[in-house]
């Protein structure tokens, strides 16, 4: 190409051509012009942060058939592939130069095949379509977190999503001038449709560029295949967070509300499908965001930001009694995206939405009749990992800090899992580093419907953030560890588990308890309780839990409830470190000495506490010793 400017001309409608030159950003130019080179589209769209043009990406979704309106205003749903409802991890992969390695764990093919390959997949796919183009901010805009990004896209839903996910971003590229130069570019296209639905499912690609700040997607319109700003980003981040010194993590930021109006700010990671978005919604507290948080040091402070503002949120079991003030938004009207959900008559269904689901309808395979099976058994009404698409400040209970450039304080960290035998369901660490790694590097979690595969296999997932690692596990732990250096209150780090069962497989735990375990990590992080050490940590005491139980739900808790819950099952807990300890071994090429010298001294207290107590102690034996 000559000239990029005269290019751009060429092929652009004067009014869209003068919105993007009205950025003076040539790295940007390019970007776009290689894109449209590229993918040969019949016409080209630019997106300011105008409502109009939101309106017109909205309606251009109706339009093509990625959207349908639903009765409700404001509503509307979208359907992906029957084999396109997840994170596609095995299609997912980074593009590396000859001689960069990123450990066993990261998948990756070399640079220039891969670009060679994915490229061909994109070669002319947008004859006849419209490319999309807009401009959106990770973090809050004009703030020390900010990330600009491009997202190129032929589909209207993957634009409309981000609208609705996250900040706009064409004023800040404006401003900017003629940087920056790093900002995030995404090129994405759903290649050949049936009807709206993207069909070549083997030719699906999810490629990411970290020498280039660029991620590729094709084939593919699951949002956490497409949305460029959601896990594609984060990928980025974590990449650019190691070379300048900050973090970015799988993480909610929630304001958990203590006694006498205080607000302490949590971060927590846990992985998909394991409460992370209803901890973030707790009753009575306040929520940033549900996903994904940036970390950097302010003065001597650990601050973070939620680099999104709306929610992808898993919708089954989202019911009034668990979890209201979702529900509630999700059958108001207003701008909600619902994907993978049964439609019947205008209205969405979804599994555990506290009623009856219709008998017929279509959901994410066509139409859809009670007591259908497939080769997988009964063909639910919804997807078990259907969706909905919602700005926070759709949300009663947004917190009001949630734009604020410099972000909130981080006042405790919490790392959770889906766990049925091993840990408590709360526990404090015994510092910082020892949190990162007993609790955040040796989350185990059994895997979910948030990505394709068999769900309930037990699965190693350091900080939760395991299928987002840009850079080498061991660099990744060390960097966690290192960020305290240079805080002045360095916050405590917390491990939960929701999941915890006894021996004959039920739930020791109600679904709302976990607001207990969180204020009571509040009150540890303030020093208002006291706590019972043990061989992984400090566990609450009963009287504590007691109060808070009856205060905060009502409920009447019991020793007996207290005993089962919280008793150290040591066997279980050492199974866990040799299975942990094994994967780092056998392939984690770089891990910290720290991270085994603290596996062997857990291992040690464990042994220790054994010899004195027997294999499942008792919190009380701890108190009593
Ligand atoms: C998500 C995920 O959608 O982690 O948040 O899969
Ligand atoms: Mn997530």
């Amino acid at each position: 190409m000559e000239n990029v400017k005269d290019f751009l001309k060429s092929r652009m409608s004067n009014e869209n051509f003068v919105k993007l030159t009205e950025i003076k950003n040539d790295r940007m130019h390019k970007f776009v012009a290689e894109a449209i080179e590229l993918c040969n589209p019949k016409t080209v769209f630019v997106c300011t942060d105008s409502k109009q043009d939101a309106d017109y990406i909205r309606a251009t979704s109706i339009k093509t058939g990625g959207e349908t309106p639903l009765k409700t205003k404001g509503h509307t749903y979208h359907f992906d592939n029957a084999n396109d409802q997840g994170r596609d991890k095995g299609k997912t992969k980074y593009l590396l130069p000859k001689g960069v390695d990123l450990g066993k764990r990261i998948a990756s093919c070399e640079k220039e095949q891969g670009l060679a390959e994915i490229r061909g997949f994109f070669k002319n796919w947008m004859e006849g379509r419209e490319m999309l183009i807009a401009f959106f901010c990770l973090g809050p805009t004009g703030s020390p977190f900010s990330i600009p990004c491009v997202q190129i896209t032929d589909s209207a839903y993957v634009v409309h999503s981000e609208n609705i996910l996250y900040r706009s971003g064409y004023e800040q590229f404006k401003k900017a001038g003629s940087g920056p130069n790093d900002f995030f570019r995404f090129l994405h296209s759903q290649g050949e449709l049936d009807g709206a639905v993207s069909k070549n499912m083997e030719d699906k690609r999810i490629y990411i560029d970290l020498f280039d700040n660029t991620v590729y997607s094709v084939n593919t319109q699951y949002a956490g295949n497409t949305v460029g700003l959601k896990k594609l980003a984060l990928r980025l981040a974590i990449n650019k967070a190691d070379k300048e010194g900050w973090l970015a993590e799988h993480m909610f930021v929630m304001g958990v509300h203590g006694p006498r109006g205080r607000v302490t700010y949590f971060t927590g990671a846990f992985p998909s499908a394991c409460g992370k978005t209803s901890t973030a919604m707790l009753p009575e507290q306040t929520i940033i965001g549900d996903d994904i948080a940036y970390l950097r040091k302010i003065d001597g402070q650990m601050r973070c930001v939620n680099v999104e503002q709306g929610i992808f949120g898993i919708i089954e079991d989202v019911k009034p009694s668990g979890d209201p003030v979702i529900y509630k938004a999700l059958t108001s009207e207003g701008e909600v995206i619902f994907g993978n959900v049964l439609i019947n008559d205008g209205t969405p269904y979804w599994v555990g939405m506290g009623k009856d689901t219709p008998d017929e309808g279509i959901n994410f395979q066509g139409k859809w009749k009670k007591g259908m099976t497939d080769a997988d058994g009964a063909v639910p009404p919804s997807h078990k990992n259907a969706r909905y698409t919602i700005r926070i400040s759709a949300l009663a209970n947004q917190d009001p800090q949630i734009n604020a450039p410099e972000g909130v304080p981080v006042g405790a960290v919490v790392y959770g899992g889906r766990d049925s035998d091993t840990c408590v369901p709360v526990e404090q660490a015994f510092s910082w580093a020892e949190g990162i790694i007993a609790k955040g590097a040796s989350i185990e979690s059994e895997t979910t419907a948030a990505t394709i595969g068999q769900a309930g296999v037990r699965t190693f997932n350091l900080m939760s953030n395991m299928d987002f690692l840009a850079i080498p596990l061991g660099k990744y732990i060390q960097n966690n560890i290192d960020f305290a250096n240079g805080v002045k209150n360095v916050p405590p780090v917390f491990s939960v588990n929701y999941f915890l069962k006894n021996k004959e497989g039920k739930y020791l735990n109600g679904m709302l308890d976990k607001k207990i375990w969180i204020l009571w990590a509040e009150l540890r992080a303030n020093g208002d309780v006291d706590a019972i050490k043990t061989p992984t940590g400090f566990i609450p005491k009963y009287e504590d839990l007691a109060k808070l139980f009856k205060e905060s739900l009502g409920k009447e808790y019991t020793q007996q409830n207290y005993v089962e819950q919280f008793t150290i099952r040591v066997p279980e807990l050492l199974a866990k470190i040799d299975r942990v300890e094994k994967v780092y071994r056998e392939t984690v090429s770089d891990t910290p000495e720290v991270v085994y010298k603290t596996f062997a001294e857990t291992r040690d207290r464990l042994n220790q506490a054994k010899n004195k107590f027997g294999e499942y102690i008792s919190p009380f034996d701890f108190l009593n010793k």
